[in-house]
């Protein structure tokens, strides 16, 4: 056969890349040339994808399928899988969803299928599986990201917008940043790493060209993290403890407020409730006044550093911005409104480079000035069973049945689910307190799984269904925002062992179960990729911009959208602070809610009307440090994204168990060398690592990064070094429910 070499440029949430191929095979991959500042994730793909860890077939556990009504629901995780004919193990899947759908109903399904899957627009695993569940009467759903749960819910009470649309199309963009901010005060920092990847694929990674430009512009920067590493070299680093950020921000709320530091009339004229909250902030409601003193006790910052900053951003042009992490734990909400309230008393809330920023630095894209356009997107359908739960209480809902719960402000009850379908998403690497997960996961008759890989979540399956990965199908690729660019994402290779697109095996089983003709609506899936291009196309049309025709994109590889040429230059709240009443916000005062009626009259202890600190149950101020003495922050993994590739760095000598960053100081008490293998350890689990020593972490926090595959041993401990084996699982609070997955305490013991 003669030697063939083709090269093709494709998208994926790390970036595009170009593929090398070479008689069928995808050999190694090259830089996208238009990406300053490409990553290397990319070159794990050829590796991953040929892996032995892929599915090659369909496969059935055999305690399900042997074992009668009860399925050997307890051996799930730990059993064998019975390869079978395509033919026969989609009759069976389609038979077990029939008998749940008749016999228990709809809403006995979820079909929330939590995850990022891959790059790729029609191809999105999530809307398929959701798409599919939806023609066949729907399904539980989930409200919510692992990402931004509280956030999503607070952020709507207090400035009135959706979180996502703030995100990419109401925040200060770099060049206005660059122009006119004078002091950037970082909470988590804006991290380098994590820019590398966005949803659907940053082209051009521009974050670290815009930090070098801040540098030589002398911007303030000033990072807040436990990490010096959560923000680029060139910022001064705070470190705090984490969870701790809200008693920081108070503390320069009060030497705001008791030196007279504050907007006053910005505060009269644009928010609400900032009395009552003054009542708090000074201890004038009977609580402790919240001085820089007291501020400094929780959250370790020296009070004189507190009051000096204080100082600072009075003075100067301020954007304070805070990372997603932040919310990411319990009382998440709070840090989240407590900036809020601190940009409101400095009273730059609609001045260019002023006021409050969230997630710049979490995905790419976040602060490009470029337009955010939508399209292109495979339509879900219209769910007929309206349940769901917050995203990050799947636990709950498999181990409590009919319990009841809040949830802003609702009272909820936990569905009886018998059946899950995931796919596009790994649970056992995103969920909290993976041990408890574990068991929580026997509960439900059956669990079907569409996976590339036999990841965690697979292995715990009773169907698994192999699926192609990007590589192995056609489909248009394109970024959730902040980027213009548009790929057509050829069929790179054949499908791997015998792999099928997630389309397919919903198809097929929409055929078994009468609703074929909704789900596919006549259309195959090149005709599907197709269709979305002719609409995306006739939507561009109508505002005067004029995309190639499918073909062309196709032959060309890639386009760009002229929107850039539009100069798109975001300016948050402008409108607002011009004239907030002409231009309320959609907040119920129609200002920015320093104290919410509402939120207080859900009457929650855990989330009161205004911004407070609260002691989470886990941190380095409670009494459980003397069991646990360390606080575990499990950020998200530089080389990949979660767990996606994660097989290709498993191989790599010595790359497992993960690293996990221990201080130097703390290392020395503990007389651990560098690059020992350690174990962590709570009393929810424990997991394995390898020691990496810095002075680049606050004494007394350890960091250890998602994304290793769950894996227990014997003795039940984790030896990949997955931080889920440790993390704590309780909502945020009543109001916003989310993961709060960095309150966590852990000891940490030498391996005898
Ligand atoms: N401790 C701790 N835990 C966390 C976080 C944290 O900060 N700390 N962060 C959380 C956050 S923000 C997130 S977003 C989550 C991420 O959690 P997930 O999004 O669940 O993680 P991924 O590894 O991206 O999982 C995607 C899965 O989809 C599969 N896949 C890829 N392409 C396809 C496809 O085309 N079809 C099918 N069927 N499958 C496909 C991949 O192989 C992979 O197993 O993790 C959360 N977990
Ligand atoms: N390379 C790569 N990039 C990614 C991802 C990936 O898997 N790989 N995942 C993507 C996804 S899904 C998301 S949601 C974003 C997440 O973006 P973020 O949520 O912003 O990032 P994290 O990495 O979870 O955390 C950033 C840092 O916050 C700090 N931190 C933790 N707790 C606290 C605290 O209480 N206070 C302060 N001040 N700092 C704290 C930690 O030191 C941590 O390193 O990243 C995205 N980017
Ligand atoms: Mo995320």
């Amino acid at each position: 056969m003669e030697n063939k070499r083709i090269k093709k440029i494709t998208s994926s949430h790390w970036g595009a890349f170009e593929a090398v191929i070479e008689n069928g095979k995808l050999v190694s991959t090259n830089p996208f040339k238009e990406d300053p500042n490409p990553n290397d994730i990319p070159e794990l793909i050829p590796k991953a994808i040929y892996h032995s860890s892929r599915v090659s077939r369909p496969s059935i556990r055999k305690g399900w399928l042997n074992g009668g009504a009860d399925r050997n629901r307890h051996l799930r995780g730990n059993d064998e899988f019975q390869e079978l004919p395509w033919d026969e193990a989609l009759d069976i899947a389609a038979q077990e969803i029939s008998r749940v759908k008749n016999n228990f109903g709809n809403g006995s399904i979820f079909g929330g299928s939590y995850g990022w899957s891959s790059a790729g627009k029609f191809h999105h695993a999530q809307t398929q599986v959701q798409r599919f569940l939806t023609s066949i009467g729907g399904f539980v759903s989930i409200f919510g990201s692992y990402s931004t749960a509280a956030a999503q819910v607070i952020i709507p009470h207090i400035l009135g917008i959706n979180f996502l649309n703030l995100i990419f199309n109401f925040q200060n963009s770099w060049p206005t940043i660059e122009e006119n901010t004078k002091t950037l005060l970082m909470f988590g920092g804006i991290n380098p790493n994590n820019s590398k990847v966005s949803m659907g694929g940053s082209t051009r990674h521009v974050n670290e060209g815009w930090f070098s430009r801040f540098v030589n512009k002398k911007i303030n920067l000033i990072n807040i993290s436990p990490q010096k590493a959560d923000s680029p070299s060139g910022a001064d680093w705070l470190p705090i403890k984490p969870g701790t950020d809200t008693a920081f921000m108070l503390g320069i709320a009060f030497e705001l407020e008791t030196l007279d530091l504050l907007d006053r009339e910005f505060l009269d004229k644009y928010t609400v409730g900032y009395e009552k909250f003054k009542l708090y902030l000074l201890g004038k409601d009977g609580g402790q006044p919240k001085n820089p003193e007291w501020a400094e006790n929780i959250c370790g910052i020296k009070a004189e550093k507190i009051k000096s900053l204080a100082r600072q951003i009075s003075q100067s042009r301020t954007l304070i911005t805070v990372a997603w992490s932040l919310q990411r734990a319990q009382n998440g909400e709070q840090p989240y409104w407590m900036a809020t309230t601190l940009a409101a008393m400095l009273g730059q809330i609609g001045l260019p480079g002023g006021g409050i920023g969230f997630g710049y630095g979490a995905i790419g894209g976040v602060g490009n000035p470029i337009k955010n356009f939508g399209g292109l997107a495979f339509p879900k359908g219209k769910n007929a069973i309206s349940d769901f739960i917050p995203v990050a209480r799947i636990a709950d809902m498999l181990n409590f049945p009919g319990n009841k719960y809040d949830f802003n402000g609702e009272r909820r009850v936990y569905p009886d689910i018998k059946l899950i379908y995931w796919c596009g998403g790994n649970p056992f690497h995103h969920h909290q307190d993976l041990n408890s997960l574990h068991d929580a996961w026997k509960k439900p008759d059956t669990i079907i799984v569409n996976e590339p890989w036999w990841t965690a979540t697979a292995k715990r399956a009773d169907i698994v269904f192999p699926a192609t990965t990007s590589y192995e199908r056609e489909d248009l690729g394109k970024a959730i925002g902040g980027d213009h660019y548009i790929f057509h994402m050829p069929k790179l290779i054949e499908p791997v062992g015998d792999a099928k697109n997630d389309y397919f095996i919903f198809s097929e089983l929409s055929k078994r179960l009468g609703s074929f003709q909704d789900f596919t609506e006549g259309r195959d899936d090149k005709e599907w990729v197709s269709h979305l291009y002719d609409e995306f196309k006739t939507f561009f049309k109508k505002s005067g911009i004029d995309c190639p025709g499918l073909a062309e994109v196709k032959e060309r590889n890639w386009i760009t959208i002229p929107v850039e040429g539009r100069k798109f230059s975001p300016k948050p709240f402008q409108e607002f602070r011009s004239d907030p009443v002409a231009n309320s916000l959609k907040t119920p005062s129609g200002l920015i809610e320093i104290f919410s009626e509402k939120i207080a009259s859900f009457g929650y202890s855990e989330c009161l009307g205004h911004p407070v600190w609260i002691e989470p149950d886990e941190w380095l101020g409670s009494k459980l440090t003397k069991k646990y003495p360390f606080h575990l922050v499990s950020p998200q993994p530089n080389d990949k994204l979660h767990s996606q590739l994660e097989c290709a760095i498993a191989d790599i000598p010595n790359a497992r168990p993960t690293p996990v960053l221990i201080n130097l100081k703390d290392a020395e008490v503990l007389k651990i060398e560098n690059g020992e293998i350690i174990k962590i350890y709570n009393s929810r689990g424990s997991c394995f690592a390898r020691s990496q020593l810095t002075d680049e972490i606050l004494q007394g926090v350890i960091s250890l990064p998602t994304g290793a595959w769950f894996e227990v041993n014997e003795h039940g401990t984790e030896i990949q070094g997955n931080p889920n084996a440790l993390t704590f699982d309780k909502g945020t609070s009543k109001l916003g429910q989310g993961p709060s997955a960095h309150t966590t305490l852990v000891n940490i013991s030498k391996i005898e």
